[in-house]
C-alpha cells in the first residue's frame, strides 16, 4: 500500500486486499441485480461506451433530456443501499465528510473509455469524491480545473482507491483505456469503477 500525491488526486495504490475486492465484486452484483447496467445517451444523442448504474440515494442519469440525478432507476426501480464495506472506505479515508449519497458504478468493457470530463451536477463541490477500481487496469487522465494545459496520467489497477479533493474535485479527468486481461477478479474481464459522492 503506497500513497501517491498527484496535485491534488490521493491515490491509495493497492489499498483493498484481494478478498476485500472479492466481497466487494458480490456486493456490486447483487446492486445490479436491483438496478441494471444501462448504457447511456448523451443529450448529444451519442452512446456512452461505459454501461452505468448506482447505489444510493441517487443516480447519475444521462439521456436525450440532458445529465441529472434521479432518486431512481430508468426502470422505476428504487436504487440499492450503498454496501456497507464501501461506507466503511469513504469514513475511513475521509472522515469530516458528509455521508455519500451515490455509489456510481461504472463498467468498462475491453473498448471502453471516458472522455475529458467534470463532475460538476453535485451541489457542494467542497465535499470530496472517492473512487475504487476493481478489475482491469485503466489509463487515467488527470487534467486542469479549467480545460486545457498540460494532463498527468497514471494507470489505476484492481484494489486502487482514489481520493479527489481540493482542486482535483473541480479537475478534468477521463478513461483513455482499459488494458485488457491485466486482472483475473472479474471471471469475464472488463473493469468496474466505484465512484462515492455527496449529491445534495
Ligand atoms: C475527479 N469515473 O464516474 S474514477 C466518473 O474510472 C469518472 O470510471 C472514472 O470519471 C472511472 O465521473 C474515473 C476517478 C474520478 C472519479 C470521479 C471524479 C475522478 C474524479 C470526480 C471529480 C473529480
Ligand atoms: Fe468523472
Amino acid at each position: 500500500m503506497t500513497i501517491l500525491r498527484v496535485r491534488d488526486f490521493e491515490i491509495h495504490s493497492g489499498y483493498l486486499p484481494a478478498d476485500a475486492q472479492s466481497a466487494l465484486v458480490d456486493e456490486i452484483r447483487a446492486c445490479l441485480a436491483q438496478a441494471p447496467l444501462v448504457r447511456p445517451t448523451t443529450p448529444r444523442g451519442k452512446q456512452m461506451s461505459v454501461r452505468m448504474s448506482a447505489a444510493g440515494d441517487y443516480g447519475w442519469i444521462s439521456d436525450a433530456t440532458g445529465y441529472r440525478y434521479e432518486d431512481r432507476h430508468p426502470s422505476g426501480a428504487a436504487w440499492p443501499p450503498i454496501p456497507e464495506p464501501l461506507l466503511k472506505l469513504w469514513r475511513d479515508l475521509v472522515p469530516g465528510a458528509r455521508a455519500p449519497q451515490c455509489c456510481l458504478i461504472n463498467w468498462y468493457d475491453e473498448s471502453a473509455k471516458m472522455g475529458l470530463h467534470q463532475d460538476k451536477d453535485e451541489a457542494d463541490l467542497t465535499q470530496p469524491v472517492l473512487s475504487v477500481s476493481l478489475g482491469d487496469d485503466a489509463l487515467f487522465r488527470m487534467g486542469n480545473v479549467t480545460r486545457g494545459g498540460k494532463t498527468e496520467s497514471i494507470w489505476l489497477c484492481s484494489g486502487d482507491v482514489v481520493v479527489m479533493q481540493g482542486e482535483a474535485r473541480r479537475a478534468y479527468h477521463g478513461i483513455d483505456r482499459v488494458r485488457p486481461g491485466s486482472s483475473t477478479l472479474l471471471p469475464k474481464g472488463g473493469r468496474i469503477n466505484l465512484t462515492l459522492r455527496v449529491v445534495t
